[in-house]
């Protein structure tokens, strides 16, 4: 490479690229598909080939952590668990194991990669301390952040970047790393790292993420800008929870600059870690955000001005093969010092943005002044994203393919007006009816407005032609929605399973009197995944139809933090989730004649009532107005798809409270059956089970 003439030459920069094969070995047990996948490393390594990338840095093979260094921020017991778990010893147990956690597998490989992917991190890190390495980047997985002290947690088996920081903090002070910014880019919560580093000050952890108002995985309230840190530790926990999805380069930026950077320059850190997940990306099947590869260059690049260029990259998430190698590709060649140029194309960051970033900064501006003062006003702004836009999916590859060509992010912000809120409050009051739109498939991150103006008349005159044209539509939802998947989130008897298919396959379960019809569809579920919610369980009402006397399961639609409810939930189709609706509310009627099952001909929840609880997290069904579950919420996403439940509106949540609609423990029958929901589900022992139910039905509102 011929360098450039230069009064005086610096040196190239040494920049770590650690890959091996190794940490592929990691992968579902039967070969099942899953997003975090070995390919993502093998797609990210074959791009850095192809471009002539790797070549250009100091290749690496991995490294073992020794137990030790992983146990200075686990739990004994599990850093034993995490390696011993691929030994025969667990080949029967295994996969059961696996399923005690939230979000994780394991195979015969997980193991040696879990202590590779810690280990790495301490490596390159170790070697850029001490100035072997300029910077660095570990091509690791199983990925971190989420992995708690005593659990494994949201693909993550060992914390990575934790462990790294620890060592040099605590094992290495002879390399001189006083001081770490860790900045968490991955768009979910680094909830392991923040809990790790609460009352540390040597830690500065900066986490960015979606946290749709407490619904984005992991779904913990500790994710708000209000989880600051602790006692010593205090201020140096940052947390930019966004509002919703397809944030993108203008709003990352804008939280470099009005937060980050001000913050990291007082801090002065001796050295940056990132947990630099790239599922922030555009193009990502679970973020949903569309940060671009030139957006993760210009990232990257404000942050090389500090610690003196020491930066160590840890691979986190990123799901979608293409968008992860691009971003990786761009990352490097920012560390390689290749010269980027970063045009500004017309955009602006949301006006949730700058709602939050406000937020953020008044929650830490007594810890840090330089966060005090006035933000610009007179910032361009532009309003949140379309309902339709936002369950838009989002993973097109090619789409993701075509952005690296995008000539660059913005440097700056421009500055023109202030967006009129009136806009978005319109959004939340329209009419259902008003938008009948087609759900759309595929995004952009365009701002072009999306404008609800394909609605379907079928309230016309009528006409031979016209009823005809109705009955077809009253059939056409179903094959519309059929091609739709969601997770329904069951907290009360649907939790056991064989009640649930009732539901699906028709039929009764034991302690049912009356049968179900069952879904159109009959097919089983897709999936099934328990979490918790935080959402209060209660038991009221006196009696149903189909169990007799005694309440039953309600959760109160609001958030409460304090609250964790378990919830089954099952991957069926957006048909399904209505014919359940149905059943629900006692909607399928039985005609008298022939004794046929009589449904509903138009959906509860079609494409436009989707749209709805995209931005305003619930709905009310007109239609139904006071069924008990005619209350619809959106619970956030699991895998790219979101998760919905039904429950009574707030509004009874009301009466329960004045007393009108009475609060009663569930029958014996009803609550064996949650119970059998917990303990077949592998959620809880049996008297963990009864006692959860119990204390759910004592604890009044
Ligand atoms: C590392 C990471 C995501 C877990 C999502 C679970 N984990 N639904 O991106
Ligand atoms: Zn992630």
């Amino acid at each position: 490479m011929a360098a450039a003439a230069s009064a005086h030459p610096v040196a190239a920069p040494r920049v770590g690229l650690l890959y091996d094969e190794r940490m592929c070995a990691h992968a579902t047990p039967d070969g099942e598909d899953h997003p975090e996948n070995p390919e993502r490393l093998r797609a990210i390594w074959r791009k850095l080939n192809a471009e002539g990338v790797a070549s250009r840095c100091v290749v690496l093979k991995a490294k073992e952590a020794e137990d030790k260094y992983i146990a200075a921020v686990h739990s004994q017991s599990h850093v034993k668990l995490m390696k011993e778990i691929s030994s025969k010893k667990y080949d029967a147990s295994r996969n059961k194991i696996a399923r005690r956690f939230n979000s994780i597998y394991f195979n015969k490989g997980s193991s040696e990669s879990a202590v590779l992917a810690a280990g790495s991190v301490i490596d390159v890190a170790e070697k850029v301390a001490a100035g072997e390495l300029t910077s660095a980047i570990a091509l690791v997985r199983p990925p971190g952040h989420h992995a708690e002290h005593n659990e494994a947690m949201g693909f993550c088996l060992f914390n990575n970047v934790a462990v790294a920081a620890n060592y040099l903090l605590n094992e290495r002070p002879d390399l001189g790393i006083k001081k770490i910014l860790i900045v968490d880019w991955d768009v979910h919560h680094g909830n392991a790292t923040q809990k790790m580093f609460y009352k540390d000050p040597r830690v500065l952890f900066f986490s960015v993420h979606r946290f749709d108002y407490g619904s984005f995985y992991p779904s913990e309230g500790d994710a708000s800008h209000c989880f600051i840190g602790e006692e010593a530790g205090k201020g140096y926990n940052i947390n930019v929870p966004w509002e919703h999805g397809k944030c993108g380069d203008a709003d990352y930026i804008a939280a470099w600059e009005h937060v980050l950077l001000p913050v990291t320059e007082a801090f002065d850190p001796d050295m940056i870690m990132v947990s630099a997940g790239f599922d922030a990306a555009l193009g990502d099947p679970l973020g949903g955000c569309c940060i671009t590869p030139n957006g993760y260059a210009l990232l990257l690049t404000k942050l090389l001005g500090f610690a003196q260029g020491r930066i160590v990259m840890a691979l986190e998430g990123g799901y979608n093969l293409r968008s992860i190698a691009n971003s990786v590709f761009a990352c490097a060649k920012v560390l390689l010092g290749d010269k980027f140029t970063f045009n500004s194309p017309e955009m602006q960051p949301f006006e949730s943005t700058w709602r939050v970033i406000q937020a953020v900064r008044d929650e830490l501006k007594t810890c840090w002044p330089v966060l005090s003062s006035k933000l610009p006003h007179n910032v361009s702004l532009r309003i949140k994203p379309s309902p339709s836009e936002l369950f838009a999916s989002s993973d097109s590859e090619s789409e993701s393919e075509d952005v690296y060509e995008f000539s660059g992010a913005v440097e700056s912000i421009n500055v023109i007006q202030v967006a009129d809120d009136g806009i978005s409050e319109h959004l939340s009051k329209m009419k259902l009816d008003e938008d009948n739109l087609a759900l759309k498939t595929g995004s952009s991150c365009s701002t072009a407005e999306q404008h609800p103006t394909d609605s379907v008349e079928v309230h016309n005159n009528a006409s031979v032609v016209l009823s005809k044209r109705i009955s077809d539509l009253s059939l056409a939802w179903r094959s519309d929605l059929s091609i739709i998947h969601v997770w329904y989130a069951s907290f009360g008897s649907n939790m056991w399973k064989p009640r649930f298919l009732c539901y699906i396959q028709g039929g009764k379960a034991e302690g049912m009197s009356i049968p179900c019809c069952g879904s159109r569809d009959t097919s089983s579920p897709r999936g099934t995944v328990w979490k918790t919610v935080p959402h209060r369980l209660l038991f009221g009402r006196s009696s149903t139809p189909c169990w007799g006397s005694g309440g039953v399961a309600f959760l109160n639609p609001e958030i409460n933090y304090n609250e964790q409810s378990y919830v089954c939930m099952y991957k069926i189709t957006l048909e399904q989730f209505n014919d359940i609706l149905f059943q629900e509310n006692r909607l399928v009627l039985e005609d008298s004649k022939d004794g046929n099952v009589v449904y509903p001909d138009s959906p509860l929840i079609g494409s436009s009532e989707m749209e709805f609880m995209s931005t305003n997290k619930a709905i009310n069904l007109e239609p139904i107005k006071g069924s008990w579950y005619s209350n619809v919420l959106y619970l956030g996403n699991e895998d790219g798809l979101p998760i919905l439940t039904m429950t009574c509106p707030s509004s009874d949540i009301e009466l329960f409270k004045t007393g009108e609609l009475p609060l009663v423990p569930p029958s014996k029958t009803y609550a064996a059956t949650l119970i059998k929901g917990l303990v077949e589900g592998k959620q809880l022992d049996p008297d963990e089970a009864a006692n959860y139910i119990s204390s759910a039905a004592a604890s009044g509102l």
